[in-house]
Parts: C-alpha cells; structure tokens; sequence
C-alpha cells in the first residue's frame, strides 16, 4: 500500500469515482456485492422509472429501511478520509454513483452526483419541493408520500434506470476525469453507463487509475494498482498519509 500513498502523493491532480461499495461500510446496502439487493427477487424494479410511475410504493416500500433511515446513518471511513484528502489539497473532487448524501455529510465539498440524490424530493405533477426529512417521516409510515396541493406522488432527485443523467454534471465529471493524472475509483462494479466511462477519460488523457473493489471490474487488468478491501486501505491511509 506504500505504492498507493506515493501515487497519491506524487500526483497533481487526483479524482475520485465512487460507487455504492464504500456505503457498505455505513450499513447501506449496495446492489451487485455478497449481501447486495439483487439478491432479493424483483430487486431491478426499484430504480426502475416505468415501474416507479406504475408503482410508487414499490420503490418505496423497498427503500424505507435502506435509504429513508438516513440520518442514523453516518458517513464511513472511506467517506471521511476522501474528505480529509480534498482538505489536504491531494484530492480535487469526488465524483459519486452515490445518493445518500454520505460525502457531504462527511466534508467533503466538491462533490458531483451523477445519479442525483435523496436531498430532494420533486411532486411528478406540479413541480414541488419537499425535503428527505419530510418524506422520510411520511415512508417510515408505510406510506407513499403525496404531494398536499395536487395529490401528484413525490420522486426523489434521483435518476431511475430509463432517465438521463443531468446532462451538466457528466460533462463536468467528465472534464474533471479527463484533468486527473490518478483517477482512484472505490467501491463500484463499474458496471452502470456512462459512470463506468468515467475513468476511460482519465485513461485516454495518460492519467492512471487505481481500483479498490472486492469483485472483478472491467478494467482490472488495465489498473496500475488494484486492492481488495476499502476499510483496511482507508485505515492505511488514515495513518500514512
Ligand atoms: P454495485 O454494483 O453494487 O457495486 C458495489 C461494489 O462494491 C461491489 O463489487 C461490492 O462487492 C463492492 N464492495 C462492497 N463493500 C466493499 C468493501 N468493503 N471493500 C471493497 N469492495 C466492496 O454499485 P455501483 O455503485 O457500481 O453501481 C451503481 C449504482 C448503485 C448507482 O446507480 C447507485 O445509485 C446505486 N446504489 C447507491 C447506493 C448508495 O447511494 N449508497 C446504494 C445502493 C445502490
């Protein structure tokens, strides 16, 4: 791992991708890991946009223990050292497949979401607001939240399987990807498009990329570094760097 710091100390420009593996480490479930959600049947409905405008409460339902008990959920050491590295000046930003809203709960400041977040809930008719901690006390009653001036149900800020990502944070992940002479990605089966082209940017610039996830990706073989385990390669950062 001493390979790792140095890299990390030696390049000017290092980004991070991160997927939903360093989570785990809070307690959030992630989706392709060894207890991820699709071990459960009908796991690739949640996200879905046609089955959320047939069946809110499908979505609903499966996310209120796993997503809307957020605020007894705290950041993890992965979290919390990404942030620390970005106060330190070594990372410049994280770019996250992420919606719990973990990295900015742990510090960290530039943060581009491309899969948007829980922050925000939007009325699928007419437009309005409503923050995470209203919808949260409305799900944990089993119910589907609704919007009181128009009955519209709400949607969270986040992008479904069948949506377009926000057209303005993927292009400036992608700048931000194409300036990075380390990309290090965390935690992803980098399995998702367009996160997964990500670090072909960094590539195709002569940056390198670095990945710590505990099953196979595509791009392992072209990794200058490759680690298993995130908590004990953030523990060993925590403590040498
Ligand atoms: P994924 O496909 O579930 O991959 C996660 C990877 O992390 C898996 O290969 C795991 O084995 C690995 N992993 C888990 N724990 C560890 C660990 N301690 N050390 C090393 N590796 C570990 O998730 P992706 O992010 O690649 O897929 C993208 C989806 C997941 C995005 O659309 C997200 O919105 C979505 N998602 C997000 C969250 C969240 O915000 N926390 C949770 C679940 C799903």
């Amino acid at each position: 791992m001493d390979r790792l710091v140095n890299l990390l100390k030696e390049s000017k420009y290092v980004i991070a991708l991160t997927g939903a593996g360093i989570s785990t480490l809070s307690g959030i479930k992630d989706f392709r890991g060894k207890d991820g959600l699709y071990k459960q049947r009908d796991a690739d409905k949640i996200f879905d946009i046609d089955w959320f405008y047939r069946d809110p409460s499908l979505y609903y339902t499966a996310a209120k223990d796993f997503l809307y008990n957020m605020k007894d959920v705290s950041p993890s050491i992965v979290h919390l050292e990404l942030a620390r590295l970005e106060a330190k000046g070594i990372i410049k930003a994280v770019i996250t497949q992420n919606i719990d809203v973990l990295h900015q709960k742990a510090g960290s400041k530039k943060v581009l979401e491309l899969h948007g977040s829980l922050g925000k809930h939007r009325c699928t008719k007419c437009s309005a607001t409503i923050s995470f901690e209203e919808v949260a006390a409305i799900v944990n009653k089993d119910q589907v939240p609704n919007c009181s001036r128009c009955n519209g149900v709400f949607k969270p800020n986040v992008v479904f399987f069948g949506e377009s990502l926000p057209v303005d944070v993927l292009s400036e992940a992608v700048k931000e990807a194409s300036k990075a002479d380390l990309l290090i990605v965390l935690g992803s089966t980098l399995v998702v498009n367009p996160a997964a082209m990500i670090p072909g940017y960094t590539r195709q610039n002569g940056g390198k990329v670095v990945i710590v996830n505990n099953m196979e990706t595509y791009l392992d073989e072209r990794a200058a570094l490759r680690y298993e385990d995130l908590g004990e390669v953030f523990h060993y950062l925590s403590e040498n760097i």
